[in-house]
């Protein structure tokens, strides 16, 4: 039985200048999780959002934050971050060879670890800490920016994680996609196996409707994933 769907939008697609008008729409229009993309310039090669927008953001929404690190040496950071109980965080497996520590520093720190996988990175590679994760990133695209195409393998990599998660005994660990979720893509992801989307440039905040509008039309994408 599959995971109710999650919709986590990414807020480096959000108006920073209307950041409080699209919040409110957010939470209005039932988002699950707010994702926050962390890019520090060295793992990725671009600059985004930080530790005082998330302290911010925890303090003006009750929403659950979901922070995704693109960043070296996360185990060496995560103390920088507020991280509040229900918060996912996730730390790539790329750029720590001490994941199993720092997935450990997640959890002391009150938030559930997830593990992120860019598009080239085998799952096997998780093997060894499924026990101690609350979900996977996959990521669709590679990481770095808004607005790129799905790396088109990625599709198929979702199923074949769904199968070891469940043949090894975790069917709890939930699968999170990002990069591309589009109303198109979103329903392949879902039928895929795909628990927590996140919503990009793609989806809620795609131009040409509403926040409102565009998380119906999401939610209609992984009805249709689900159904057969
Ligand atoms: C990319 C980042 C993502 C993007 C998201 C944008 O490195 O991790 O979270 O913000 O993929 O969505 P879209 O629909 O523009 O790809
Ligand atoms: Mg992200």
């Amino acid at each position: 039985m599959a995971l109710a769907a999650k919709i986590a939008p990414s807020m480096m697609c959000a108006d920073f200048l209307r950041l409080g008008d699209d919040v409110d729409a957010l939470v209005r229009s039932g988002a699950d999780y707010l994702h926050i993309d962390v890019m520090d310039g060295t793992f990725v090669q671009n600059y985004t959002l930080g530790t005082d927008y998330i302290r911010k953001l925890h303090a003006v929404c009750g929403l659950p934050l979901d922070i995704h690190l693109m960043i070296s040496e996360p185990v060496r950071k995560i103390g920088w971050f507020e991280i509040k109980p229900g918060d996912l965080v996730s730390v790539h497996w790329e750029a720590d060879a001490h994941i199993q520590r720092t997935v450990s520093a997640i959890r002391a720190a009150g938030g559930r670890p997830m593990a992120a996988l860019n598009p080239a990175t085998p799952i096997w590679v998780l093997e060894d800490i499924l026990p101690d994760l609350d979900a996977v990133l996959l990521m669709t695209v590679n990481p770095g920016f808004a607005g790129q195409k799905l790396v088109p393998q990625t599709l198929d990599k979702i199923s074949r994680l769904r199968r070891m998660l469940d043949e090894k005994g975790y069917p709890d660990v939930m699968i999170e996609v990002d990069g591309n979720v589009s109303f198109e893509n979103a329903e392949k992801m879902r039928r895929a196996g795909a628990d927590i989307f996140v919503a990009g440039s793609s989806s809620v905040f795609a131009k040409g409707g509403s926040i409102e509008e565009n998380t119906a039309k999401l939610r209609e994408a992984f009805s249709r994933g689900e159904k057969n």
